[in-house]
């Protein structure tokens, strides 16, 4: 019999690319949204009638009990959250809730209504913050750097602590920066892509930017999405990092960017604008993904440069049209 599968945040990109695999692995689909003033779901417009929605909240524990119920699902992928590291500055309490107590909020759903699922928490690398190891493993301890980071580190813990404490099936995937074509158009890489592709187009004169020596682990959404299924195939939950054990610098996403859009030197058209310097920076993150081979035998597929050269393509064609 198909399994089925609820996704909170399908709507994000990861969800987006989520529901696609699972799809394709003949799972039946279902998805959380919250209500807004206008509907905005681009990103899975494509598989409208192929998935059922239910409107919810990771705020109202109601919604999530409700929606719960009415799917029956048998794998629980949590990755709604107040996902942007800059406005977690902003708006730290709704950070809080949404990213750090919301986990709670989706465990007890489960617990009260299908506690044999099996659930997955978008952790996130954002957790290792200060440097304290190279690379960053399962096992390096957390220092994050923004209330973002300390958020996610919450809904760890919770995770893991709710899979010790009712013997949950309760995994947390430690994934680093993911990115792709349906990347959000505020995270560093999506920006420049679309600004390599404006400015080549004659849309755009300029590109501001904050800190380009800060160092990412990038790898591309879509390899990235079939990690959180494999982790919830395994017999027992663990917890994993996903990663592509290389670094880059913003400053090199931008010259691949440039060269890609054909416009040469990034230089005459970018601005170091600190607003966009943050508060407290992560300087550099790099994981092993090591763990994740070994047991389910996952490795990224696409490379930095890759990802980025086909980030630009993308813009230059949305753009064109
Ligand atoms: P996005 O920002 O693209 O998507 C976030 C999703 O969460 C959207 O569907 C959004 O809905 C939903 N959401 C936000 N707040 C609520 C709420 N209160 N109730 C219900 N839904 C809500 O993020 P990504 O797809 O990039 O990331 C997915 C998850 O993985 C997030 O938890 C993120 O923190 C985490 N993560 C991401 C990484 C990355 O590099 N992409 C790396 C590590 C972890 P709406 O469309 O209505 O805004
Ligand atoms: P991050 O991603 O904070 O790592 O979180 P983001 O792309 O926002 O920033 C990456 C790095 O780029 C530097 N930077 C800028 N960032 C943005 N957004 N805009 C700029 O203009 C700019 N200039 C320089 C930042 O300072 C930072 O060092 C992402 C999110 O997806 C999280 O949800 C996720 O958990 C982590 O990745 C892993």
């Amino acid at each position: 019999m198909a399994k089925t599968a609820l996704i909170t945040g399908i709507t994000g990109q990861d969800g987006s690319y989520l529901a696609e695999l699972l799809l394709e692995q003949g799972y039946e689909v279902h998805g959380m949204v919250r209500r807004a003033s206008t509907e905005k779901f681009d990103r899975i417009e494509h598989l409208r009638d192929k998935i059922t929605l239910h409107q919810g909240d990771l705020l109202d524990q109601r919604s999530l009990v409700d929606t719960f119920r009415a799917a029956q699902p048998d794998e629980i992928y949590n990755l709604a959250a107040m996902s942007f590291v800059a406005t977690s500055w902003v708006q730290p309490t709704l950070t809080a809730e949404f990213t750090g107590v919301g986990v709670t909020r989706v465990l007890e759903a489960m617990r009260e209504v299908c506690p044999e699922a099996r659930f997955y928490q978008a952790s996130s690398s954002e957790m290792f913050g200060k440097v304290l190891e190279v690379p960053q493993t399962e096992d390096t301890p957390f220092y994050p750097r923004s209330p973002y980071g300390v958020a996610k580190a919450y809904g760890h813990f919770i995770t893991v602590n709710y899979r010790e404490s009712y013997d949950l099936h309760a995994t947390s995937g430690i994934l680093f920066n993911h990115e792709s074509p349906r990347r959000g158009l505020e995270f560093v890489t999506r920006k420049i892509t679309w600004h390599a592709a404006a400015i080549k187009l004659g849309q755009k004169k300029e590109l501001r930017l904050g800190n380009l020596d800060a160092k990412r682990d990038w790898g591309y959404a879509k390899d990235y999405v079939e990690a959180m299924w494999l982790m919830l195939q395994q017999d027992k939950a663990e917890d994993y990092v996903i990663a592509t054990n290389e670094t880059h610098t913003v400053q090199e996403c931008v010259e691949i960017a440039f060269d890609q859009a054909g416009l040469g030197s990034y230089e005459p058209y970018v601005v170091i604008d600190p607003a966009f310097v943050r508060p407290a920076e992560v300087d550099l993150l790099i994981g092993d993904p090591g763990k994740a081979e070994r047991d389910l035998g996952w490795k990224p597929k696409t490379t930095f440069e890759e990802l980025i050269r086909l980030m630009v393509d993308a813009d230059l064609e949305l753009l064109k049209q």
